[in-house]
């Protein structure tokens, strides 16, 4: 391990965050997930990692507070799953705007000494008692549950570690050597280990849940493993489990489909006596056929069939998938009066884009609160 001093005006994408094809993956519904980190601790004064109050914790001892790590173990792997991205320096984790609820619960003093009496049970319970949907273990060698994600490590070149074992528990494999992350003190650094690759799995596991909060953890845990890049012998194998998780694949298991953009985005067309836009297009499925070609010429001269996304095979599949994450404000209704409520905006298809950005109540517009008006 070495130590480098903060990277600031220098953002690294650690090799295990490109290899998991994480960034494909939008990080936007990700606060509907909680991680719980079972580790020595989260230094919550590094100015890369989330601090906001959706970051909680516990410790068995007042003098070892959740909230700092005088080993910098747990740091470097919340620093994995959750360092902040875009922010101009250090690192990039799994998940990148700091959404991401987490609980930190600490089993070690700096001495590295257990702090909690019934060790792993209790720590696990302790995350259970806060809601949280993964946990992430990478200390202690007992396996408290059955539910346990074994993860082997990978170098940069996609092969097994030297280090990494070699068993038939091994359910998938991820970045585990030279891992570069926070460390305390507004530092960062290397470290390798299998310690190092189950993070990119808990990240990534919280990534794809976040789309569809009904999927099950056995949903989650078959789509991580069935779209794992296979390596090594054909088909599962003791090195690499069912291969190196895919965060993309594994999204598109649980329905994610990666948002399409309509280009230009003001697009529209005079058809007859009614403007239409990109959204009309999603009303029948014949449309783009129908007046998506050359006849029908819109804004800068581009036909339909060019610049709408559900035209080029986009799917309404990622609107879908806001509806999922998203709630109505059950309260709120337009200016106009009571009865404008999200209820009214979803009865019909056209409303959305013809008063969505009108209209404004409360301070807010239905494309705004309404659930089915957000990607209008
Ligand atoms: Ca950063
Ligand atoms: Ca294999």
């Amino acid at each position: 391990m070495f130590l480098m001093q903060n990277g600031r005006g220098n953002e690294v994408r650690p090799y295990g965050l490109l290899h998991s094809q994480a960034l494909k993956v939008s990080d936007e519904y990700v606060g509907n997930r909680k991680v719980c980190i079972v580790d020595t601790g989260y230094d919550r004064s590094h100015p890369d990692l989330p601090s906001g109050d959706w970051v909680t914790g516990s410790s068995a001892s007042k003098k070892v507070p959740w909230c700092e790590d005088g080993i910098g173990h747990g740091t470097h792997i919340a620093g994995i799953i959750g360092g902040l991205g875009n922010n101009g320096r250090g690192v990039m984790g799994v998940i990148r705007n700091g959404m991401l609820k987490l609980h930190i619960v600490r089993v070690f003093d700096d001495k590295k000494k257990w702090v909690w009496k019934s060790r792993m049970i209790a720590a696990v319970e302790e995350c259970a008692k806060n809601d949280s949907n993964i946990i992430s273990l990478s200390i202690g060698s007992s396996k408290p549950t059955n539910h346990v994600m074994s993860v082997a490590a990978v170098n940069a070149s996609g092969r097994k570690a030297k280090f990494s074992s070699f068993n038939d528990k091994i359910d998938i494999a991820a970045a585990g050597v030279n891992v570069y992350s926070t460390l305390p003190n507004n530092q960062y650094g290397f470290m390798s280990g299998t310690s190092y690759s189950a993070p990119y799995v808990v990240g990534v596991a919280a990534l794809i849940w976040s789309f569809d909060t009904s999927k099950s953890a056995k949903d989650v845990w078959d789509a991580l493993v069935t779209s794992a890049n296979d390596k090594g012998q054909p088909g599962y194998d003791e090195k690499f489990g069912h291969g190196t998780v895919n965060a993309l694949g594994a999204a598109k298991i649980l329905g994610y489909q990666p948002p399409c953009t309509d280009n230009p985005v003001n697009w529209s067309l005079n058809l007859f006596t009614l403007s239409v836009d990109c959204d009309w297009f999603y009303v029948n499925e014949s449309f783009c056929s129908w007046f998506g070609g050359d006849d029908y010429i819109g804004t800068n001269g581009q036909i339909g069939n060019i610049a709408c996304c559900v035209c080029n095979g986009g799917t309404r599949t990622a609107a879908d998938n806001i509806l999922k994450a998203c709630k109505d404000d059950d309260d709120w209704y337009d200016s106009d009066g009571e009865r404008f409520n999200c209820e009214w905006y979803s009865q019909k298809d056209t409303r959305c884009s013809k008063f969505g950005r009108r209209f404004r109540n409360f301070g807010k517009t239905a494309s705004e609160v309404c659930c089915i008006c957000k990607d209008k």
